[in-house]
């Protein structure tokens, strides 16, 4: 008897979020089995996922020193991925994985697309916002809230942390390659999150049923912010792709590992009794649940509820 979990990609446009879901599937090979726990996609989620990356790492033919085109073709509607968890080969769980095209969410309330996007937030145990980090750093205030609306992510969040389940925030910053290689940059990083994102941080630090996760990740690694331009009145970011350095994502681990160990905790949680009698009580669950939440790096920053992301022994 398997549970579904959704968890949700949340963004406006080219912010990265099909980019990240890539560059994590990729990482899922890595903790394919782990502690007894398999992890595994959808014959077409590995395909279209597989295909993603593909084109991503072809960034490597691009010259050097130029500045970067879009590399994916914008998401359109809503693009569903299906994984499954088994625990010692039996289905533990499946998961549903929603990346939407960031337009969404802005148009209006009787789009049948908006509707559906609505529909699944609301179901939605783990939400992943991702945010364009080379804006938060270097942007004015101004574009910042253009590109990454912090008030519409707040109005799309209040409904979605309902009361009836528990729910995981995961704020993925991408785009700050620059900012990530040295300590400096990313203390700088992580407080003007702290200052640009605050109503939405304020949301969740209210609600006992709500614990938010901020996590930088390299998804390209090879393309560094260069500057800002303006053109004509508009400010444009400008990324180049550096001669020394490869296409190698770093830390997409880490949103994965989160939304997973978040998942099966909240799974584990949620049994019945009759399944517990049914199915026979597997002590060594809570012994691999511990042990896969301790490749987890700790040192992100959290905020609400940090309980329930714990997993006592
Ligand atoms: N430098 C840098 N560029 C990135 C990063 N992530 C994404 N990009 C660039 O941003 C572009 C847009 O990324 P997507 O993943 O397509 O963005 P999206 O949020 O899925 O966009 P929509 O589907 O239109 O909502 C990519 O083609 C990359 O060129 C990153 O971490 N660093
Ligand atoms: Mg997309």
């Amino acid at each position: 008897m398997s549970a579904e979990f959704t968890v949700m990609m949340i963004g406006p446009e080219a912010v990265g979020k099909t980019t990240l879901l890539a560059t994590m599937y990729k990482e899922l090979a890595k903790i394919e089995s782990y502690a007894r726990f398999t992890f595994y996609a959808d014959n077409d989620t590995g395909v279209n996922l597989d295909n993603a990356y593909q084109k991503l790492s072809r960034i490597i033919d691009q010259p050097v020193f130029t500045s970067i085109k879009p590399l994916l073709e914008g998401t359109r509607g809503i693009i569903y991925h299906r994984f499954g968890i088994n625990f010692k080969d039996t289905k533990e769980l499946d998961l549903l994985f929603c990346d939407i095209a960031g337009g969404l969410i802005n148009v209006s309330a009787s789009d049948q697309d908006f509707r559906v996007f609505q529909q699944q937030l609301s179901r939605a145990s783990v939400i992943i916002n991702v945010i364009d980090g080379a804006v938060l750093m270097a942007g004015s205030d101004l574009l910042f809230d253009k590109i990454n609306k912090p008030s519409r992510i707040k109005d799309l969040l209040i409904p979605a942390l309902n009361h009836k389940q528990n729910h995981l925030i995961l704020f993925v910053i991408t785009k700050c390659e620059t900012w990530l290689n040295n300590n400096d940059g990313r203390a700088r990083l992580m407080k003007k999150f702290d200052e640009r994102f605050k109503e939405v941080i304020n949301l969740i630090q209210d609600r006992p049923n709500a614990v938010g996760v901020v996590i930088p990740v390299k998804t390209l690694g090879c393309v560094e912010f260069s500057r800002m331009e303006k053109d004509g009145g508009e400010e444009k970011v400008i990324f180049l792709r550096r001669a020394n350095k490869k296409f190698e994502p770093e830390f997409t681990d880490q949103p994965l590992r989160y939304a997973l160990a978040f998942v099966l905790s909240e799974r584990d949680k949620n049994r019945g009794w009759w399944e517990k009698l049914f199915r026979g009580w597997d002590p060594s669950f809570k012994e691999s649940l511990f042990q896969f939440i301790q490749e987890r790096d700790a040192t992100f920053k959290t905020y609400g509820n940090f309980q329930l992301i714990r997993i006592a022994r």
